[in-house]
């Protein structure tokens, strides 16, 4: 009845009270009690308690002597603990995809989607663990060798969204792990039970090839426990996903004492229509990229750029597609669309509808919050569209909801880039044309500045095998394929001299 929820739980390990730090398979925690409730249908799902700072403070020399041991392993006898790894995620997909969606809202079919991509990216990792090369330079001094190694760098910290509970940790960890890093990881205090079953699931794996306790590690809590991560000299890198407010406190925290950060923030997609699309796959992107999670990807459609000459096929078309959007239970295959992820995220929705109307958008598909039967959470709304000119203050903002804004452009792509362009984010963008000029023009220096740039694909639904992340406010950092597995090592160049004399380099005498 209730979509196998329970069983989800036991095969998961889950407990109704559970404890939300962990150094491997040790479980603790002494800090306030944080109640889950599902935004599908209210209920409350479990309770984690928190990390405290002495918690914290065992966790993170936990960590540190589980990192001094680790660096030690070779990368493929971690690349070994990752595949052992990737089989439980294998073994455990279907319940994990499930409690990813009861916990967080996303449909039954995104749930395992995004436990698919943690299952892509270690098997990323595993190839990785045997790769990790640097170059080998020549020396300009002779009888010398000049190389650079990749060496692990210490404890990371990752700070992940709710939107993405689960994949986002493993994007991170998957590669850091095999870069020989120790990781702790601080989920979302919105979605803390996905968090606790990751963090069993690779804890168990970890403890029976008898790695160092601390490599794999949990805090849970608000922001203030993510604090004392920015804010800590033992920990070198801190990865951090979620909003552009987040980013900028996270990011001058860690400058401050000379750290690494690592950003993904916020999006303000657009699609760029042209005459040229393909009008049935424009429709298909364009709605699953504002609908799909509820419009809360940080990859989501924001916004649409259409050609004057098309905008009312086009307009038409969507809002049609509109029509047979169904929303309900994200556990019942036959939705669409499931609940935001709790009321705070419904007032921002409620917000962005009255502001784009004061600022003089007209609504073309009437939002609203729905009641009655099935929406008892209070968290359901309708996926909403509105005309709007993209330098309204609420077009420029990224709302984490169902809203889509479209706009017209006349004349050459380039009129479109321009308001593609013309905001302060810089993750995904998306071109529709079968025109080459228009196409190659997006995707030149002169086009997108975007970190992602697609052509007839929408703008969400990035594959683990590129770096994903992206420009200006969203923050500039990479994570997942490519070779963003750099940032989670320290490079070294080596210059090796393996004769009786001592050349200097830039040709500088000095005899004694
Ligand atoms: C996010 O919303 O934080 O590209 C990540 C996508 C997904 C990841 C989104 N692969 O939509």
């Amino acid at each position: 009845k209730n979509f196998g929820i329970d069983k989800a739980f036991k095969e998961l390990g889950l407990e109704h009270e559970n404890k939300g730090t962990s150094v491997g398979t040790d479980f603790f925690a002494n800090g306030e009690t944080i109640e889950s409730y599902s935004p599908v249908d209210g209920a409350l799902i479990g309770k984690v308690q928190a990390t405290t700072e002495a918690d914290y403070q065992k966790t993170i020399e936990t960590a540190h002597k589980g990192f001094l041991e680790w660096r030690k392993w070779t990368a493929p006898a971690r690349g070994e603990v990752v595949r052992q790894f990737n089989d439980e995620l294998r073994r455990l997909k279907e319940p994990l995809g499930k409690l990813v969606s009861y916990e967080m809202g996303k449909s039954y079919q995104e749930g395992l989607g995004e436990v698919q991509e943690m299952i892509d990216i270690c098997d990323f990792a595993v190839g990785l663990s045997r790769q990790l090369h640097g170059l080998t330079m020549h020396s300009e001094r002779p009888g010398h060798r000049m190389y650079e190694q990749w060496h692990p760098l210490g404890v990371v910290g990752i700070i992940s969204a709710f939107n993405f509970p689960v994949a986002v940790w493993s994007w991170n960890t998957a590669l850091a792990w095999v870069c020989g890093d120790a990781c702790v990881w601080k989920g979302s205090e919105k979605t803390p039970l996905t968090s606790v079953a990751c963090q069993k699931i690779a804890a168990r794996v970890f403890e029976k090839n008898n790695v160092p306790a601390g490599v794999s590690s949990l805090i849970t809590g608000d922001y203030k426990v993510g604090e004392l991560m920015t804010n800590d000299k033992r920990i070198p890198l801190v990865s951090a996903t979620g909003s552009i407010r987040m980013g900028k406190i996270v990011a001058q925290a860690v400058a401050k004492r000379l750290g690494k950060s690592l950003l993904e923030l916020g999006g303000n997609n657009a699609i760029i229509v042209t005459p040229d699309a393909d009008i049935k796959n424009t429709v298909i992107g364009a709605v699953f990229g504002a609908v799909g999670t509820c419009g809360q990807r940080c990859t989501s459609t924001r916004r649409l750029i259409i050609h004057d000459s098309i905008y009312d096929k086009v307009k038409n078309a969507i809002v049609d597609a509109y029509k047979q959007i169904k929303i309900g239970n994200p556990l019942d295959e036959n939705n669409h669309v499931g609940p935001l992820i709790d009321q705070d995220a419904v007032k921002n929705y409620q917000h962005a509808l009255e502001k784009v109307e004061a600022e003089g958008g007209k609504v073309l598909v009437e939002g609203g919050v729905l009641e009655g039967e099935g929406y008892e959470s209070g968290c359901y709304v309708k996926p909403a569209i509105a005309e709007a000119e993209n330098h309204f203050e609420i077009v420029q903002h990224e709302t984490f909801a169902p809203v889509l804004y479209i706009m017209k452009y006349s004349g050459d792509v380039e009129n479109a880039l321009e308001l593609q362009n013309g905001v302060v984010q810089g993750l995904s963008s998306a071109i529709m044309t079968n025109n080459l000029r228009e196409a190659e023009k997006f995707l030149s220096a002169e086009g997108s500045d975007c970190g992602i740039a697609n052509v007839n694909i929408g703008t969400s639904g990035a594959e683990i095998g590129g770096a994903f992340g992206g420009e200006k406010e969203t923050g500039g950092g990479r994570e997942s394929g490519s070779d963003a597995w750099k940032v989670y090592m320290r490079r070294q160049t080596n210059t090796i001299n393996y004769t009786t004399e001592l050349p200097l380099a830039q040709g500088i005498k000095f005899d004694l």
